[in-house]
């Protein structure tokens, strides 16, 4: 009886940290500044973007600030979604780039990084991925 108990334990353990693993969402919601520009910073690393997503204003300017957390392995951001005003491809360094866009449709489009190691799975499947939401 006892044993069972702790197996009933240990199972609910297991799907609590593998739901918490799963959902590793940082939504930022970004405020307009007094002059009328969304400011935001991500940072990309090894394999993330933090936040990984982020809900903007439609037919307002944004000013993306992106940077790399330390380490050696090169990364970039890409956004291709001309449809919506978002089109662009920057590496990223530990001086951080100011990307500028204002996004003309509501949706939601992907972010990620293009790098990929030879024999190696790309960035983007490790998680280097996420979401800019357009929103009224
Ligand atoms: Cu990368």
């Amino acid at each position: 009886m006892k044993y069972q108990k702790l197996l009933f334990v240990i199972a609910a353990v297991v799907i609590a940290l593998c739901i918490s693993a799963s959902s590793k969402e940082s939504v930022t919601v970004v405020p307009v500044a007094k002059d009328g520009v969304q400011r935001v910073e991500i940072a990309g690393g090894s394999y993330f973007f933090k936040p990984n997503h982020i809900v903007v204003k439609v037919n307002i300017p944004v000013e993306l600030k992106v940077s790399k957390e330390s380490g050696l392995v090169p990364h970039d951001i890409v956004v291709k979604s001309p449809e919506a005003g978002i089109e662009f491809q920057e590496s990223l360094s530990s001086t951080p780039k100011i990307i500028k866009f204002t996004p003309t449709k509501v949706g939601k489009y992907p972010i990620y990084c293009s790098k990929k190691a030879p024999f190696s799975k790309s960035h983007r499947a490790k998680g280097m991925e996420g979401v800019i939401e357009v929103v009224r």
